[in-house]
């Protein structure tokens, strides 16, 4: 089945036309990633030569894809815009909440009866509103996506940071926050600043032990996790073309590890030869009508220096595979020295498990080649030495694996194959011993190895290898284990070699499956009613957050000085927490649990200003709320690096904290925060990163002025009587001042909580008392008793009358 052809039709019909007149608002030759860019312009927004890195631009993407953990988020903001149907075609996809433990068949069961409540409101939510709905056990959101909706040339937008996988099938996808996808679903602009472009040429060919994976684990090398910030990576050249459709895939996704907008590659045989066994062999036809539309005008690729911001070259022919890591996914050491860095450093070198599969690494070619390393344990009378798993991409993937034979090749090891979701990936990972807190090492094909991410341990050692290199490594159980010139003694005691990896890019018999788990909205959804019960801990209806005051901000606290990497799963931790991802006020209580304070180096632990005692830092900020005061957060660079998730700003505008106040942003985090009203800024000197101590009283001046390109005053009031003002920097501009203004984007939009749509009693908590967060166990219908502010009652009836207006 091809979904919405006609879109794809309409959208190849203009393209040439559209690339036209680009071209001379340009005026130069256009790079495959401009092309896409301008070619989606929104219908209001006016054609001209952008500034890379400055312009904001109004774009209209083709399509929209959300995942569960990030959809309840962004649903139940959507709710709120008074449409009976989305803009554009959307998707949903339920793979993160499925805990992986016994095994696929045992921990769907597990997960449908636990996560019921969510997905029932999923489904029915997308059911309601026209969105496609891919229930639990269906596959992992970028591998649906590739094998279903990614097209050649076009755009699309992601509610997780890994949308980016469908560049490999030649889009632009871009990872957002649910705010973001509100936007386009309803038909509005997506802004964007145009990116800057960054070239990566492939020569030569990959072989014997070397993957896709080891581009960008290499690539991550050289820019860092920072490197791509605000950048489109277009990869091109020789090493391009030759390389499998699903192995760029596993390129531009893991882009989002060194802050890439998106990359992308230009279409080719490769592709083509995709389309048709994914049964697109429409698309395929319809983009091979248009061919030189869906790659950079000849002269960029020949001299590519002319036409992106930067360029590097890489030779596939002598690439060495890498493993990056531990706690980093851009800490790239090449497999000949791991055994000299892991000595130096301390990693230890027994690895206790080896993971392949998640949205990364799981096509039909990593499988089938991973595979022929697992059937040489027996052929050449090995054990494999640690605990072996699979996490396939998709239903699509894992039927047509298992009647090839692999999952039985997999067995004969010993793996466990693991339900098609996201699973020890994102933390949903129930591994015995987790808890013991031991030093050790695991090694996956997945993309982010942050510390804590896998299993919920700090002192897992995670390493991030293309299968075929996790498998062998798996194999050996050691770390230090080079395959290509290390060997293993068997069970006979004799010395053999694993040989270098074979397999196929697509099955030779083509791709089946059974129930591919797709299901079709509803053609009238008018009359489907969306449940959600007051008394829920999983999900809860938003309340429209403060308008901002008038005035500069005064008095505010510290919350926490963080020290070093600070990620979103250190801001908002996954595992265990993605049960709450639909209920702010309950995910509220993990508030940068994982983040380091700065002053006695701990974690989850900071000072309370006001008693002067240390405890759990979301307790601290609800001291802090119940007490009327507002706070700050302070960070070091890259500040939100990771994933889409808007829990991360959510939580700190919900509890309270006015400000993020960094040396850097990761560029999703950054527009996450000012989509929700927060407050987020840069040191304009890093060093003022020194002079925050820990008892100070912050003011930020120079709102009344807010604009573009004016900084602001932050004024530290220290104990000892001392003041000191620092300059802080932001990117807003107007619009967003507007967002700041009313308390949130949607604010600003004029939409607010669903009344007519979402069937659930108006009331809902507006004030709560503080509480020990953390520890304590997340309240159980506690909503019920909340109580129930005049002026949030005041704000229901305001939209209600608004909304009973619209529809006359
Ligand atoms: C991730 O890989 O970190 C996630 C979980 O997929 C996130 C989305 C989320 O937090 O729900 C992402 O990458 O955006
Ligand atoms: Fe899921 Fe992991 Fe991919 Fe995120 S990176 S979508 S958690 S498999």
């Amino acid at each position: 089945m091809v979904f919405d052809l006609d879109m794809i039709k309409k959208h190849y019909a203009a393209l040439p036309g559209r690339i036209a007149k680009a071209r001379k608002a340009v005026n130069k030759p256009l790079t495959l990633s401009e092309k896409i860019l301008y070619s989606h312009l929104h219908a209001d927004q006016k054609l001209e030569n952008f500034g890379r890195g400055k312009s904001y631009v109004d774009f209209a993407p083709d399509r929209v894809a959300m995942q569960d953990a990030t959809a309840q988020m962004a649903l139940l903001q959507f709710m709120s815009a008074g449409r009976a149907k989305v803009a554009v075609p959307s998707t949903v996809h339920c793979d993160h909440l499925i805990v992986a433990k016994v095994g696929a068949k045992d921990d769907l069961q597990i997960a449908n009866g636990e996560s019921k409540e969510v997905f029932d409101f999923l489904s029915s939510v997308s059911t309601k509103y026209g969105l496609g709905f891919w229930k639990p056990g269906a596959g992992i959101i970028h591998q649906v996506v590739l094998e279903n909706y990614a097209f050649p040339g076009g755009m699309m937008i992601g509610t997780d940071s890994h949308t980016v996988n469908a560049g490999g099938l030649g889009m632009v996808a871009i990872g957002v926050g649910g705010a973001d996808a509100v936007d386009v679903m309803s038909g509005m602009a997506w802004e964007l600043k145009f990116p800057k472009l960054i070239g990566v040429k492939l020569t030569g060919k990959l072989n014997g032990w070397t993957a896709a994976k080891d581009v960008i684990l290499k690539v991550a090398g050289i820019l860092t996790v920072k490197g791509g910030t605000g950048a489109i990576v277009e990869y091109f050249g020789e090493g391009a073309t030759s390389m499998s459709c699903t192995g760029k895939g596993t390129i531009c996704n893991m882009g989002a590890e060194i802050g890439a907008t998106t990359s992308t590659f230009g279409y080719d045989s490769s592709m083509e030869r995709y389309l048709n066994a994914t049964g697109r062999a429409e698309v395929a036809k319809l983009a091979n009508k248009i061919k030189e539309h869906l790659t950079a005008d000849p002269e960029v690729y020949q001299s590519p220096e002319k036409y992106f911001d930067q360029v590097i070259e890489i030779n596939l022919s002598t690439l060495e595979p890498y493993i990056n890591g531990p706690f980093t996914p851009d800490l790239a050491t090449p497999i000949s020295k791991m055994k000299e860095a892991a000595e130096k450093n301390g990693w230890p070198l027994k690895v206790e498990v080896g993971l392949i599969g998640s949205c990364t690494n799981s096509s039909y070619e990593d499988i089938s080649r991973a595979a022929s390393l697992a059937k040489q344990v027996s052929d050449k009378g090995l054990k494999t030495k640690a605990m072996f798993t699979i996490t396939p991409g998709s239903e699509q993937v894992r039927y047509t694996i298992e009647r090839d034979g692999f999952i039985d090749t997999f067995n004969k090891i010993g793996a466990k194959v693991f339900a098609n979701a996201c699973g020890p990936c994102i933390g949903m990972w129930n591994r015995v011993g987790a808890d013991r807190k031991e030093k050790n090492t695991i090694i996956h094909s997945f993309n982010r190895n942050f510390q804590s991410r896998n299993d919920g341990n700090p002192n897992t050692y995670a390493f991030v290898a293309s299968p075929e290199i996790t498998t062998a490594i798996a194999i050996a159980g050691d770390l230090s284990f080079n395959p290509m010139t290390d060997t293993l003694t068997n069970e006979q005691g004799q010395q053999v070699k694993l040989s270098p990896p074979t397999g196929d890019e697509l099955p030779k018999k083509g791709f089946d499956v059974k129930d591919p788990g797709y299901v079709a909205p509803a053609k009238d959804g008018s009359k489907v009613e969306v449940k959600v019960d007051p008394g829920s801990d999983r999900l809860q209806l938003l309340e429209p957050f403060k308008a901002w005051e008038g005035k500069d901000l005064t008095r505010l606290r510290l919350l926490i000085k963080a020290k070093g990497k600070c990620t979103t799963d250190h801001i908002s931790m996954a595992g265990k927490w993605l049960k709450y991802r639909g209920h702010l006020d309950n995910i509220s209580n993990n508030l940068l649990i994982g983040a380091t304070n700065f002053y006695n180096e701990k974690i989850n632990s900071v000072r309370n200003g006001l008693s002067g005692h240390y405890d759990e830092v979301p307790a601290v900020q609800r001291a802090y709320k119940a007490a009327g005061i507002g706070s700050i957060v302070v960070g070091d660079e890259n500040y939100g690096e990771g994933s889409s998730r808007e829990h991360a700003a959510m939580e700190p505008r919900h509890l309270g904290v006015r400000a993020i106040l960094v040396k850097s942003f990761a560029r999703i985090h950054e527009t996450n925060l000012k989509k929700q009203g927060m407050l987020a800024l840069t040191f304009a000197d890093k060093a003022d990163y020194d002079k925050i101590r820990e008892d100070d009283i912050f003011d930020i001046t120079g709102l009344m002025t807010f604009s573009p390109e004016k900084q602001l005053t932050v004024v530290i009031h220290h104990s000892d009587g001392k003041i000191e003002k620092i300059l802080v920097n932001h990117t807003y501009n107007k619009n967003q001042i507007d967002w700041f203004k009313a308390g949130s984007a949607l604010n600003a939009m004029g939409k607010s909580r669903p009344k007519a749509t979402a069937k659930a009693p108006a009331k809902k908590a507006a004030a709560k008392k503080a509480k020990p967060a953390a520890k304590k166990k997340v309240a159980k219908k506690s909503s019920a008793k909340k109580v129930v502010k005049k002026s949030a009652k005041k704000a229901v009836k305001k939209v209600a009358k608004k909304a009973a207006k619209k529809k006359k």
